[in-house]
């Protein structure tokens, strides 16, 4: 947030906590005399890359809404600090979905640009995630993803033609410190997408679904030792059930349960006949399928929830706190038939960390 000075103490704290896991590096009481000196001064300090690489990490290692946190030590992090102007930002959120994606082979990575200094703002990404599909309002409902209708909107306004389908990548709107926003239109090929198919319904493809490869949070804050890097979008892979249980699922997005529910041929008529629970099933079976299939990494929640407790198990042997929420980490489908549903967990907020501000 602009004209908000650094935090010394948060600042002081996530130093000690970089040289504790990090002793090699030494030096820990000339750099937090260097830092209190740059705060007093400038109101906020730079970190170094290895403390930006090791932040970053320990935020993703933080997030207690991840299931995915196995892997915290092989993020990728792009230091573009230097980037603040919207053009920069544009270039470099396609560089990190071709870099990331990796024809398939995806590479959780984060690319952190301009944070917040007490002088300017860092620039911000207004679209929730890179890769978005449009959602129209017309008179028979929304088409396309009902979440983006506001974004949709937006995006047309500055001057964004779309094309009225139900699965048209949006462009990244960037709002920089100083100046107008820009629409980046994001090229074919830093947009992987997976049609969708059954391994057993040849109909299935008939239905005409998609989804994007990668996953890539584009407004979230990292924050890191008192400093707020507002333009860090950050990507892993998806969990099967992201797509299949809710994107494709949720009454308020695609809304395909009773679609596909028909094209099986289940009495829906009543609910007795869980035919909800069992087009869910075969819903994702066809995104699990269909990604193996086009060599796109993606993960299963029977096989995610065995590593998430993997994970816990590593962490409390390092001694560390891990702090998790059983809401978000449970899997929206099966729940209670993966073991992390069958436990308790850790709600304390630990920095550094991802976070909403808007
Ligand atoms: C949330 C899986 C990588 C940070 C989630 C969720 C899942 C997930 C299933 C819940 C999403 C939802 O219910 O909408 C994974 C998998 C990854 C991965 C399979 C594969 C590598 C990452 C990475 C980061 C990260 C690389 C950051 C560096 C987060 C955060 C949330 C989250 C901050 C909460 C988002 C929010 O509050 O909206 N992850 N994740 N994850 N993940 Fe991960
Ligand atoms: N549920 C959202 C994505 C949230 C984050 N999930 C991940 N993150 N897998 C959706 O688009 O369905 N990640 O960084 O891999």
């Amino acid at each position: 947030v602009a004209e908000r000075t650094t935090d010394l103490r948060e600042a002081e704290r996530f130093i000690r906590l970089f040289h504790a896991e990090n002793p090699s590096v030494g030096g820990l009481h000339a750099r937090l005399r260097d830092i209190a000196r740059d705060v007093s001064r400038y109101g906020t300090y730079t970190h170094t890359y290895e403390e930006l690489e090791f932040g970053a990490r320990v935020a993703w290692r933080n997030s207690s809404r991840c299931i995915g946190r196995l892997y915290w030590r092989s993020l990728k992090v792009r230091d573009r600090r230097q980037v603040s102007a919207a053009e920069g930002v544009a270039l470099e959120c396609v560089a990190h979905l071709r870099e990331a994606t990796g024809k398939g082979k995806i590479r959780p990575t984060i690319t952190v640009m301009a944070p917040d200094a007490p002088s300017l703002p860092g620039p911000r990404i207004l679209n929730d995630q890179l890769i978005r599909y449009a959602g129209y309002r017309t008179e028979d409902g929304v088409v396309g993803d009902p979440r983006n209708v506001e974004l949709t909107e937006t995006a047309l306004k500055m001057g964004w033609r779309g094309r009225g389908g139900r699965f048209d990548v949006l462009p990244v709107v960037i709002q920089p410190a100083l100046g107008e926003p820009l629409l980046c239109h994001l090229p074919g090929d830093a947009v992987l997408e997976v049609p969708l198919t059954h391994p057993e319904y040849a109909w299935f493809e008939e239905l005409g679904l998609r989804w994007h490869a990668v996953p890539a949070i584009s407004d979230m804050c990292l924050e890191i030792g008192g400093i707020c890097y507002p333009c860090a979008p950050f990507n892993g892979w998806y969990m099967g059930t992201e797509i299949g249980a809710r994107n494709l699922a949720d009454v308020d997005r695609y809304d395909q349960l009773r679609t596909v529910a028909e094209r099986l041929g289940l009495d829906t008529s009543t609910e007795r006949t869980l035919w909800r629970d069992h087009a869910l099933v075969e819903l994702n079976v066809a995104v699990l399928h269909s990604f193996e299939r086009a060599g796109v990494t993606i993960t299963d929640h029977h096989t995610e929830a065995r590593r998430f407790l993997t994970h816990l198990s590593k962490e409390e042997k390092a001694g560390r706190v891990c702090p998790a929420d059983w809401s978000w980490i449970v899997p929206p489908l099966s729940g209670s038939a993966t073991p992390v549903f069958h436990r308790y967990y850790d709600t304390r907020v630990l920095s550094p960390n991802f976070v909403h501000h808007r």
